[in-house]
Formats: C-alpha cells, structure tokens, sequence
C-alpha cells in the first residue's frame, strides 16, 4: 500500500526546499493579503501553485522508484495549472502549503478553503480511492480528506483502520463539465462543501491520526496541523485537473451582536424588545442561548425573567427578544437588570449583553391637604 506515500514525500520536500530565499519569497506574497483571507494560488497571476503559495512534488514509490512522469504545466488560455497524473497511475503528485506559512486552522472560529477546479478527467481502480483529493486539517488534526471523481465527490473515512480512508459519505457532482467554485468550511465538528454558492455535501470532521507512516524516519502528514493539501496521493487512481485558484479564509463564523447595548424604557412599557443580530448569513444553523440577569430590577416583581435558545436557520440574521416589564404605582427608583447571550453554536459572540433601564412612572403620593393648601401658602 503506497497511496499516502506522495504526502510523506512531499513533507520531505518541504523540508528540504524551506530555505531562506524561499520563504523570503514567499512571505512578500503572504504580506501582500489585506484581510484574513490568504491567496494561496491564483491563476490569474501567472505561473504554477509552487511559484505561489505551494510547493510541489512528484514521485513514483514504486521499487525501483523511477523517476515521476506527472507534470503540472500553467496554461495561459486557462489561467490554471494543469496537474497531469494520468501518464503513469503509481505516480503521486501535488501540492501543499508550506507549514510555516499556514495560517492556524481553529475550529471554533472557524475556516474556509476557496478553490476554483476543473476535474478534466480521473479513473481508479479501488473504490476508496481517487486521482484527485483536497486534505484539510485544523490545528488540532481533525479534517477532512475529499476525493474528487468525474460523477462524484466524497469523504474518506477517518478513525481506525480498516476503516481508515474508504469510502464515506458522498454527492453524485460532474465535477468535469466547467471550471466549479468550490468552498469547503469547518466550523466545530462539521465541514460542509458548496459548489458554486450550492451547500451539497456535509459531514462530521474525522481523525485520521491512526495512520502511520511506513517508514519511522518520514513525518506524518495527518499529524501536521494546519495542513492543506491537494494531490493525486495514491498509486490506485489518476487524474488531470485544472486548477486556477485557492484561497483559505479564518474566522469565517458570523459575529453574534445584541442590540441596543443600552435600552431604557418605561414601568408602563409592557416590554422591552431587544435585537440578537448576525453579522452576515451563515450556511449553517446558529444558536445561541440567552437569559436575563437580574441587578437592582427584581425579576417578578420588575419584568418577567426570559431564558432559552435562539436559532437562526441558514439565511436568517435577525430576530427580537421581548421581555415583559411589570408596572405597579409606587414612587420607586429606576431599575436596571441585564440580558445575555452565551454558548453559540456556528458563530463568535460579539457584543453578548444589554443593559435594561427600568424608569418608574409613578408620583409621590402627596397628603390631599397639602395638595390643596401649598399653592395657597406659597402664593404672595
Ligand atoms: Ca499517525
Ligand atoms: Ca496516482
Ligand atoms: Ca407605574
Ligand atoms: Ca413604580
């Protein structure tokens, strides 16, 4: 079995190739990203993924290891690479970022890897095996492996052998017919798949950490953190693939934010209404829990206590809370108690609470007497 060989190589590689010049050159272009999203290839710039943001390798480990036939060759008329590894099915080829310029992959923030391809063709022997895969892991090793063919798109399983990369859950896709833009975001435990702004695939992340290399002296690339790969990794299958852009993007969760931060409203209100807000759709389902906190307000006696779950189903990004404020008619002090929010799910907490001023509406109950005769005392 030598299908996980071409990420030991390429691991290898990066060693090797780490040098000074190098990551000179590419750190000018890691510097180069204004936001949080870092370009890792774009075809549009010109040249092949190693002349950006990835380095490449090609090998046959096959005894007597002859050398690799797969190329990768930049087409102008495409603006892509072609990654070619149909001349010779043992050969592994691919691409990965160098470790040290990975960003931190976190899963309860959240990431996203953009990649823009064309599966121009692919053929396999085994069915647990593809010419094409996307490797994703985050900082704490689980990911996921996707293995791309002409009909179909799907996840290798994780855990323990000899389950260990078969074939998992999948999508019927024609990943041949154009060039697709693809997105692939973990968040938590779950990554989920869009092809061209469509979710059509999602799943638990799996641990793949179980295999082992062949050899004790090679790194493990399921145990590297941050580790993003795309690669024909196996002797079984082959492929030629187009690929003109990737991107990964961190922090991708939406901010959860209650609004207003202050809100003052009267005894006699009935309800004080508050927003929970989204800072942009998610393509996942978010909850967040909330409850109000008392402070000088008395709950029962000032406002009727809330405390629940809010879900925001994938599109929606706005939504109120009402909470009953409970008149009475004594001359008291305003009052003030506060609502949380707390353990999201799918998002970050922004701003999680709110501060509730109650102001009482009720006079001094004055002696009639006094009501009658003060103006008379007080008039010259
Ligand atoms: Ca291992
Ligand atoms: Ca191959
Ligand atoms: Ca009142
Ligand atoms: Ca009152």
């Amino acid at each position: 079995m030598t299908r996980k060989l071409f990420l030991i190589g390429m691991a290898v590689v990066t060693a090797v190739l780490a040098t000074h010049l190098l990551l000179t050159i590419l750190d000018t272009a890691v510097a180069a990203a204004p936001t949080d999203t870092l370009v890792l290839y774009d075809g549009a710039l010109g040249g092949t993924p190693d002349t950006q943001n990835f380095e490449y390798a090609a090998v046959n480990p096959t005894f007597p290891f002859p050398p690799a036939q797969a190329t990768q060759t930049y087409s102008p008329a495409l603006q892509a690479t072609i990654l070619d590894t149909t001349p010779e099915i043992g050969d592994l080829a691919g691409y990965a970022v160098t470790p040290t310029l990975a960003p931190i992959l976190d899963r309860q923030v959240g990431f996203r890897l953009d990649f823009s391809m064309r599966i121009h063709s692919e053929d396999h022997n085994n069915n647990d095996r593809a010419g094409f895969s996307i490797t994703m892991l985050s900082e704490d090793l689980l990911g996921i492996e996707l293995a791309f063919w002409e009909n179909e798109i799907w996840a290798q399983e994780g855990g323990d052998p000899p389950n260990l990369f078969t074939h998992a859950e999948g999508v019927a896709y024609d990943t041949t017919a154009s060039m697709v833009d693809y997105e692939l975001e973990m968040v938590e435990d779950v990554y989920q798949l869009s092809a061209n702004g469509v979710p059509i695939l999602s799943g638990m992340l799996r641990d793949y950490t179980a295999w082992e290399p062949p050899f004790p002296f090679v790194p493990d690339p399921y145990e590297q953190p941050n580790l993003i790969a795309l690669s024909d990794n196996t002797s079984s299958a082959q492929g030629e693939i187009w690929i003109a852009y990737v991107a990964i993007t961190t922090e991708t969760t939406p901010l959860l934010n209650v609004n207003p931060i202050n809100l003052t409203v009267s005894e006699a209100a009935g309800t004080a209404v508050l927003n929970v807000q989204l800072s942009y759709t998610s393509t996942f389902t978010v909850t967040v829990g909330y409850e109000t906190v008392p402070g000088t307000a008395v709950p029962g006696i000032d406002y009727t206590p809330i405390s629940g779950t809010l879900t925001f189903p994938p599109g929606l990004t706005s939504q109120n809370l009402a909470i009953p404020i409970l008149d009475n008619t004594l001359d008291e002090p305003d009052r003030e108690f506060t609502l949380t929010i707390a353990d999201p799910t799918f998002a970050r907490l922004g701003q999680s609470s709110a501060a509730i001023t109650i102001q009482d509406d009720d006079e001094i109950i004055v002696d009639p007497l006094m009501e009658v005769y003060l103006p008379l005392v007080v008039r010259p």
